[in-house]
């Protein structure tokens, strides 16, 4: 029940305090807190923001378990005698300055290399990155695992990386969701996009996956995984047979003869058969487009392929042939610019860092680096062992470094490698300011209760650790200076002060409303780079042994490697009844790809494809649910991303096949 501050139920004891998530989700949501008496006892949404709408997700309404967990780490632990071991904060912190500095002394500070992943998107946590950037430069991570693909391809196609107002979806005739699971993965979106239809506006959705969003659209293709770049070539050429291209799209485009080549190089119904989808989606989905306004939302996992890169290019190609560039209600929307409101330039270094480490690649080059070799590994918000692919590499590359730190809150896989963990502050702590890459607007994050004593702040931290190394006070400054110093710069000039922020949502007065509304692209020249070559796709060799291609998606119930703890018995993993080898729904399995086996409860599902097998990502190597060990460290054509769904298992009863208890 709502006890209004200041009422007399607070008489209670109970107060309603505000925060920002700060996962890695698209969301930030305003998060209302109900503390009584110093506890959290109640997670709910705001009703107040314009995006939040009063609901969260599964997984942070109940973020409580994980809050109050006993596995929370409270103390540093470090190796002694092969044991971590609870240490006090004076000798985890001495003896972490001590190694950095014989290490950068012995070796340069190439040896060094920060790893910082999205275990939290407050941008504060870049303070690690200042650390770094001021004790070395040292070695930092190239690529990215999430978006690496996507991002370069809307950067190469339109110089730009950013998407409309959510609320313009408002606009739209049609809306096509490629590679989209919005229930699971931008629960926010649904309440616009509901809207939407309500107002007229058809949803159709392109995923080899079926989920529950489906059920919120009018039309389901359903390609294979990898074929929308033919799928979209088969739009495209119906788009330019059928006269219903834009007719203004040479003014705004580059390469416009080439592209509609290479949509004419083959036959509507062999670019469809090559997708694995029926002709009338093509013929559909172009009719779609050319009933503009029509806006297309791209998913994140589509360019976790091979040719993820070159399937984002050719749905961005669609947009701009098709006219519904720089419309209302139109766009090729993938990520909302988080960072524009903010100055991150305190995080940056004055030279550039010696040399990278290729994300999805991580395991491998850490291994074989050398001139220096990598010595020491520092790790900031991430979990590179369960959520990078090749696992064991990871592992194995972590655990034979001299010197590892793992700053989290949990004994994760990674941290369980390393020589030193120090645990730090969860989402209710968390003192920062945070962008959405699923709207636009701003959040603060304060603390709505403090951290359990024994715990310090990713700041704090590097604060306390910047003293030990003669850095001085160059990264002092309260979490409220420096909320102010990446804030202030870019958004006080235009009215929005950190106290704006703090008094409740802001839409970033810095994002468009519509996107390339002039059709100037800050390409090299103002255009639309089309892409005019199709992709080379990967031949599997082994593909008659390892028939399906393994697809560890986002689940409801885990923010990537964030399950609520602890995790009892064996992943789930979820195929059509055809592709099951003989295994009974509910049955125990083995499923073994090149590189690993692990074992699974199977799950019929007779509206998924017969060449996949879905598992949820996130799942924890030492309980035996991590998908990432079966998984080849591979990049994507273009912006090493990790090519995360190329895969492919067999999966096999267990003798004799009896159901799991
Ligand atoms: N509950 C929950 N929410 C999350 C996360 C989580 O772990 N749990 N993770 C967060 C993170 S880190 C991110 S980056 C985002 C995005 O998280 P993602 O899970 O990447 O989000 P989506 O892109 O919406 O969903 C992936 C969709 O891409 C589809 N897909 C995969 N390959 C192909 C393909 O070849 N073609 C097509 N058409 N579709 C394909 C999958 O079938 C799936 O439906 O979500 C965030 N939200
Ligand atoms: N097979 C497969 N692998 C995948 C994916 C997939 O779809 N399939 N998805 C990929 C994607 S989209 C992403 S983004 C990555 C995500 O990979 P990661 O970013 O590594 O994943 P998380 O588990 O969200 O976060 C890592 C850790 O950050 C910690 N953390 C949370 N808040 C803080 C904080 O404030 N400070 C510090 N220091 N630590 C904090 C958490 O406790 C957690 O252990 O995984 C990728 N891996
Ligand atoms: S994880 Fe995403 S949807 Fe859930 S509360 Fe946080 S921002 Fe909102
Ligand atoms: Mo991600």
């Amino acid at each position: 029940m709502y006890r209004p501050a200041g009422s007399i139920y607070a008489a209670a004891m109970q107060e309603l305090r505000k925060t920002t998530c700060n996962r890695d989700c698209p969301d930030a949501c305003s998060i209302v807190a109900t503390v009584e008496d110093g506890r959290v006892v109640r997670l709910g949404g705001d009703p107040d923001h314009p995006i939040t709408r009063g609901f969260l997700c599964y997984r942070t309404s109940r973020f409580l378990e994980t809050q109050y967990s006993p596995e929370r780490l409270t103390t540093p632990l470090l190796r002694k005698g092969g044991e971590l071991t609870p240490v006090s904060w004076e000798e985890a912190l001495d003896t972490a300055a001590e190694r950095l500095l014989t290490i950068r002394r012995e070796s340069g500070p190439a040896a060094i290399f920060h790893y910082r992943s999205g275990g939290s998107l407050g941008m504060l946590t870049g303070i690690a990155d200042a650390f770094f950037a001021r004790f070395g430069p040292v070695t930092v991570k190239r690529g990215d695992i999430c978006s690496g693909a996507g991002d370069a391809a809307q950067l190469a196609d339109f110089g730009e990386e950013d998407s409309h107002d959510l609320a313009d979806l408002l606009n739209a005739r049609h809306i096509l969701l490629w590679g989209k699971n919005v229930f699971t993965s931008s629960p926010h979106t649904l309440p616009v996009l509901r809207e939407a239809k309500a107002r007229g506006a058809e949803l159709v959705l392109i995923d080899p996956v079926h989920h529950r969003t489906a059920s919120l659209c009018g039309a389901f293709y359903q390609p294979r995984p990898g074929g929308d770049f033919a799928l979209a070539m088969a739009v495209a050429r119906v788009l330019f047979d059928e006269g219903w291209a834009d007719p203004r799209a040479a003014d705004y485009c580059d390469h416009l003869d080439a592209f509609r080549a290479l949509a004419r190089r083959s036959s509507v119904a062999a670019w469809c058969r090559d997708a694995d989808v029926p002709e009338r989606a093509a013929l559909d989905l172009a009719r779609r487009l050319a009933e503009r306004p029509a806006a297309i939302l791209v998913g994140w996992g589509m360019g976790r392929r091979t040719t993820g890169g070159a399937i984002v290019r050719a749905l961005d190609a669609l947009g701009a042939v098709s006219g519904n560039l720089g419309i209302p209600g139109g766009g090729v929307s993938f990520y909302f610019k988080r960072r524009r409101a903010f100055d991150l330039s305190p995080f940056e270094g004055e030279r550039p860092a010696p040399r990278t480490v290729c994300e999805p690649l991580l395991g491998r080059e850490v291994l074989e680096m050398s001139d220096p070799p990598i010595r020491a590994v520092w790790v900031t918000a991430g979990n590179p062992v369960a959520m990078l692919p090749a696992s064991d590499t990871v592992a194995e590359a972590l655990r034979t470094r001299e010197l590892v730190v793992v700053v989290d809150s949990f004994l994760t896989d990674t941290a369980r490698v390393a020589h030193l963990v120090l645990p730090t502050t969860t989402l209710l702590e968390a003192d920062d300011v945070v962008g959405a890459y699923g709207h636009h607007y701003l959040g603060v994050a304060t603390p709505v209760v403090p951290p359990p004593a024994g715990v310090k702040s990713d700041l704090e931290i590097m604060q306390a650790l910047a003293r030990r190394v003669g850095l001085g006070g160059a990264l002092d400054g309260s979490a409220r200076d420096w909320k102010r110093r990446v804030t202030e710069p870019r958004l006080a000039p235009l009215g929005v002060t950190l106290e704006t922020l703090e008094r409740g949502p802001v839409r970033n007065p810095l994002a468009p409303k519509v996107l390339f509304e002039d059709r100037k692209f800050p390409t090299p020249s103002g255009r639309v780079n089309l892409i005019t070559e199709a992709p080379e796709e990967r031949v599997d060799p082994d593909a008659s042994e390892f028939p399906l291609l393994l697809m560890a998606l986002s689940t409801e119930k885990s923010q990537s490697s964030q399950w609520a703890r602890p995790q009892h018995g064996p992943a789930v993993v979820t195929v059509h009844p055809d592709a099951a080898g003989g295994v009974p729904d509910g049955g125990a399995c083995r499923i073994t790809s090149r590189v690993g086996a692990m074992t699974a409860l199977l799950r019929h599902d007779p509206a998924q494809r017969r060449d996949v097998a879905l598992l949820p990502k996130g799942g924890h190597l030492q309980d035996g649910r991590c998908a990432n060990a079966l998984i080849t460290a591979r990049t994507t054509d273009i912006g090493e991303g990790g090519a995360l769904y190329e895969e492919r298992v067999r999966v096999e009863p267990i003798d004799p096949p009896a159901p799991l208890p």
